[in-house]
């Protein structure tokens, strides 16, 4: 049989406009996908990660979808389920920042948390065979107890972020196991690309940099820079999320560099990148980030600590590499630097 004869399998993605789900779409519309994706109504564009994938739908040939739906919305997502009848569903809709998790945290809950379930009820109600990924997260570890962290460490929540999507992953294993369901959890350490949501430490970093090079900002403000991280690029990460659904059979993995760097230590090389190498001074709060010019352009606000931090986070994703065949091709520094270019480009054409 011919490829182009091949029927093309169905994939829906929720947060198919957040960072993972634009690079998800594109691995899988390369890969000969259906693709539908669930967008929220908002009162200004947010779709602005894929319109570079989506194309009028009155032409030929289109395999990209979009329809309007709420993980909050039980009866959109049911209508939605069996009007498209997926044969993979990849859930990365969710609130997806741990700070503003302590500030809603019963929204966290509906969406990230029982998200989930509304969408394994949907399946089972209407009798889908389809296969079911859940974007679950090394938050789930929070104050850990073994390093480095793999599928048997315990979990220790320690946002309603976290406790959010610790009852995602015991659900999506609740459902696996009860109904013999082909759902499986991503334990994924932090990814990170030029399309990172700007809040988020590493592009908050790269996008301030770039705007202090190019003059159009004085200083950054940071929180914790002694918080550590496995920080890898998440156009690797999608495609561990695609092999895990191509297995055998359901089960969870860790997927991580096997790396960990500090917050600060992501400022030196993205600063040092850019030919203004830092050097700190101070303690604590006072601490204070110096550039070549002897210009302060790193800065402590407590307003960006959080009520509980994680402090550590480093994870072997040796199963997933044995099983899978999976492993990140990003290193930290390139890393840094793919996301600092992209911020000089973009500021350089688009100063805001
Ligand atoms: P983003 O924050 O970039 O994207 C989140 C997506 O969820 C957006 O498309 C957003 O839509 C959508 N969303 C938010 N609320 C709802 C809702 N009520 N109903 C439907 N969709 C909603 O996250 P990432 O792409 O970084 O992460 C993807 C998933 O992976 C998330 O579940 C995250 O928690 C998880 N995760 C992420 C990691 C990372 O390091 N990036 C690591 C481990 C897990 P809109 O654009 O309209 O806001
Ligand atoms: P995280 O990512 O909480 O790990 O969750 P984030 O980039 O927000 O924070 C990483 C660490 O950096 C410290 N930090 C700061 N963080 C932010 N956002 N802003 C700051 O100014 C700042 N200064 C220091 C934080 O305290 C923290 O220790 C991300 C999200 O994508 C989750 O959805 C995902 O599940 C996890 O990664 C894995």
């Amino acid at each position: 049989m011919s490829s182009s004869a091949t029927p093309r399998k169905t994939a829906l993605i929720t947060g198919i406009t957040g960072q993972d789900g634009s690079y998800l779409a594109e691995l899988l519309l390369e890969k000969n996908y259906e693709v539908w994706g669930i967008i929220r109504r908002s009162s200004s564009f947010n779709t602005g990660r894929i319109d570079h994938l989506y194309r009028d739908p009155h032409e030929s040939e289109v395999h990209l979808r979009l329809v309007y739906g709420d993980l909050s919305d039980a009866s959109s997502i049911n209508q939605i389920l069996k009007k498209v009848r997926p044969d993979e569903i990849y859930n990365l809709g969710a609130q997806s920042h741990v700070k503003v998790s302590f500030d809603v945290p019963e929204y966290t809950g509906d969406v990230t948390g029982l998200g989930v379930t509304r969408l394994l009820e949907a399946i089972r109600e209407l009798g889908l065979n389809a296969r079911f990924y859940q974007a679950s997260s090394s938050e789930l570890y929070g104050k850990v107890v073994e390093t480095p962290q793999t599928e048997r460490t315990p979990f220790h929540p320690r946002s309603p972020y976290a406790a959010a999507k610790a009852y995602a992953f015991y659900i999506t294993q609740n459902y696996r196991e009860s109904y013999d369901m082909f759902a499986v959890n991503g334990i994924l350490f932090n990814h990170e690309s030029p399309r990172r949501g700007e809040t988020f430490v590493t592009r908050k970093v790269t996008r301030a940099a770039a705007r202090i090079k190019l003059g159009l900002q004085a200083k950054l403000y940071l929180g914790n820079l002694d918080a550590k991280r496995d920080w890898g690029f998440a156009g690797d990460y999608v495609e561990a999320m695609w092999l895990m659904l191509q297995a055998e059979k359901p089960d969870d993995y860790v997927v991580a560099t096997g790396e960990t760097h500090s917050v600060r230590e992501f400022c030196e090389v993205t600063f040092k990148h850019i030919g203004m190498p830092i050097t700190w001074e101070g303690e604590g709060v006072h601490e204070r980030g110096i550039g070549p010019d002897g210009r302060t352009l790193i800065e402590i606000d407590p307003r960006y600590f959080r009520p509980a931090e994680v402090d550590l986070l480093l994870g072997d994703a040796s199963k997933a590499r044995r099983e899978l065949n999976w492993q990140p091709k990003v290193t930290f520094a390139g890393l840094a630097k793919m996301m600092v270019e992209a911020d000089l480009k973009n500021e350089t054409e688009h100063p805001r």
